[in-house]
């Protein structure tokens, strides 16, 4: 195998495409984080690790030692409180992004209801949806109309005071009531953010219960309130995803095109770049510069927007966003909010790839920045793309690992999953539903999140493998998806080649792989959907702690994925990651890994090699199988005539009976 720069563990940390990067000339003169963590030396500070470092004032920085009286923190702060605090910042911090996106997507909506961007309303079926859930008058109105109420109503609820975000009234009923009986309905979306924030600065709330608690409510703002906002506008003005076949990794650049790489979360400027991408003076651009066209790629979350919706290829995710770059291949990389490197600016300096910068709320030092106007989005795109293209005949030497690139089938909303499973004129989560009771499903996983360096990239693809090949179907977003693409998961032959007889069978029915790509990180919030969904399908509980269902987010990097976890747990899923910062405090860690349950139904837990944690997700999944008494297989009971009359149903006449649930 080729050694990638750097200590011996990056050289399992990365894949194949990675690998055959770094191991190129070119690739060698630039820096990124593998020779960053060699400089470092993996160096983690364990009070930090452990959550229990606060500089929270200027009377530290205190590390507090757990139990240890002498190191409590200056002001009397105990271990318990620092790392409820702390936890509860990424949650406020993880959130307040998914806010701020949310926020940008309703005037996006709004702008774009009043004529003043280059899109326009694409998902009416889901415009009516929402505007009756927001109790607005749909009879004999103009689409734009409707979405201009409903984009003003949105837009309300991040500066709502007081009562309850409308989207919690899409939660099961049971889950209001808890969530009403614990105190964490949320009232205002930006609210829950700045009340965290204020609980967790110096010598405001010292109980980490309390603490928790408001981090549990500030987490359900951002998934049932912001994250969910987020999704289902973005949908109505790009479209719901469906699925479609697209290709992933490095090897989607192209040598004889002006390449384009779009990163970061927000995909009004990319939806734009699309429409641009294939305008007749850019195209002719191209061609005069010798171009055969315009490449658009993604990166990160903002690839799997526009791999959702349009199949627009995916050249990298968190983890490969250097990567990307250091092809030498790519004429510009076109950045917004989140999960950017700084290092991008530093990796191209002596390359002829621009890294342009387009909102003004995240510049970087040795980036060009080209201000993104959404009332102007299209010249916008046209600018940024002019730029791209000229550069194209400055490329100097690249290289594209060119057989490295793999096919998705990504798209899977959860609209689209209601129609996979229950097919055109069934469309309802009744099959699947009935696939889980009948075994041949044994229950659903999220894998969602980030990657990071700390463990090798395989991570995903283990996890991912021992679940599918024990029947639980795994729905992926983030960072998370792309690496199980990259890995072939997403392709419908995988169930064949990885999967367990009962799933294999119903992924080869219905032609669908066995991981299922659900879109970016806001998008976990079609998975609190999907789980309502089958809870309101019935037989399955009355919750979403009911189910047989389970997440994770192994690799996670950013504080967006400690949000995401609480808001699972809160709405009654259990939870494992690799590691969380709580374990300098044994209070806190029990809170999280025990007393949640009592609480909501469901906990944190931790677990760092992949396949225990696998095999806990499956273990947690059984669980919930066994309470619902869906765990044994039925006897087959071969039925006399007296018993077979005394049987209502006609359509069991005649066949041997295995027990409510079995379709055949
Ligand atoms: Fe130390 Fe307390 Fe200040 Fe934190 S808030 S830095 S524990 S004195
Ligand atoms: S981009 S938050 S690394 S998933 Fe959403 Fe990927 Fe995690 Fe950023």
């Amino acid at each position: 195998m080729v050694k990638a720069r750097g200590c011996d563990k990056c050289n399992e940390i990365t894949g194949a495409s990675t690998l055959d990067l770094l191991s190129q000339d070119l690739a060698k003169q630039v820096r990124t984080a593998y020779d960053r963590i060699e400089d470092r030396g993996m160096a983690t500070c364990l009070f930090g690790a452990g959550g229990t470092c606060c500089r929270n004032c200027n009377m530290g920085p205190c590390q507090i030692i757990d139990g240890v009286e002498s190191m409590i923190g200056v002001c009397g702060a105990t271990a318990d409180t620092v790392a409820a605090r702390n936890f509860c910042r990424f949650i406020a911090g993880g959130t307040a992004a998914h806010v701020d996106h949310a926020r940008e997507m309703v005037r996006g909506l709004i702008a774009t209801a009043k004529g003043e961007t280059p899109h326009e309303i694409k998902d009416e079926d889901k415009l009516h949806k929402m505007a009756r859930i927001f109790d607005i008058e749909i009879e004999g109105r103009d689409k734009n109309e409707i979405a201009l109420e409903l984009g003003e109503k949105a837009l309300a609820e991040f500066g709502q005071q007081d009562g309850t975000l409308t989207m919690v009234k899409r939660a099961p009923k049971k889950q209001q009531e808890i969530w009403d009986r614990e105190g964490v309905t949320p009232r205002g979306i930006d609210r829950e953010v700045v009340e965290m924030m204020h609980r967790t600065h110096m010598g405001v709330d010292q109980d980490y219960r309390n603490l928790l608690k408001q981090g549990a409510r500030t987490a359900l703002a951002d998934g049932w309130g912001a994250s969910m906002l987020s999704t289902e506008l973005t949908d109505i003005m790009f479209g719901t995803p469906v699925p479609k076949r697209a290709i992933v990794d490095l090897g989607v650049l192209k040598e004889d095109m002006v390449n384009v790489t779009v990163h970061g979360h927000e995909p009004l400027l990319a939806e734009a770049l699309c429409l641009a991408a294939e305008d007749e003076e850019i195209l002719a651009l191209a061609k005069k510069a010798g171009a055969k066209g315009i490449n658009l790629a993604g990166v990160c979350c903002t690839g799997n927007e526009i791999l959702m919706r349009r199949g627009v290829p995916v050249a990298g995710s968190f983890i490969q966003q250097e990567m990307v770059l250091a092809t030498g291949a790519v004429e510009a990389m076109v950045v917004d909010v989140q999960c950017l490197m700084q290092s991008l600016a530093q990796v191209v300096k002596e390359m002829h790839t621009d890294i342009i910068t387009t909102n003004y709320r995240a510049k970087m030092p040795d980036a060009i920045h080209i201000q993104f106007e959404e009332h102007d989005a299209y010249n916008s795109a046209k600018r940024i793309l002019t730029r791209a293209v000229n550069n194209f005949k400055k490329r100097g030497n690249f290289y594209i690992p060119k057989d490295k690139k793999q096919d998705v089938v990504a798209g899977f909303s959860h609209e689209s999953i209601n129609y996979m499973l229950g097919g055109r004129f069934r469309q309802s989560y009744r099959p699947l539903n009935d696939n889980i009771i009948n075994g041949r499903i044994r229950g659903i996983a999220a894998m969602v999140g980030c990657e990071h360096y700390k463990h090798p990239d395989d991570v995903h693809f283990k996890i991912a493998v021992e679940l599918i090949k024990n029947n639980v179907l795994v729905l992926a977003t983030g960072c998370a998806a792309q690496a199980l693409g990259r890995r072939g998961l997403m392709r419908p032959e995988a169930a064949t080649e990885y999967a367990g007889a009962g799933l294999a069978e119903v992924c080869e029915t219905v032609g669908m792989p066995p991981v299922l790509h659900v879109g970016s990180c806001v998008d976990n919030s079609r998975l609190l959907i999907a789980l309502t969904e089958m809870v309101n399908e019935g037989g399955l509980g009355e919750d979403i702690s009911e189910l047989p269902a389970c997440g994770t987010a192994p690799l996670w990097m950013s504080e967006k994925a400690v949000a995401i976890g609480q808001y699972f747990v809160s709405s009654g899923a259990h939870v494992i990651f690799q590691n969380l910062p709580v374990s300098g405090s044994k209070a806190v860690s029990r809170h999280l890994f025990e007393e949640m349950m009592d609480l909501y139904g469901a906990t944190w837990d931790v677990e760092e090699d992949p396949i225990k944690l696998a095999r806990k997700m499956i273990a947690a999944i059984d669980e919930k199988r066994k309470a619902l008494g869906i765990d044994k297989k039925k006897e087959r009971i071969l039925m006399d005539m007296q018993m077979r009359r005394e049987l209502e149903g006609k359509a069991l006449a005649g066949a041997g009976c295995e027990g409510p649930g079995k379709r055949d």
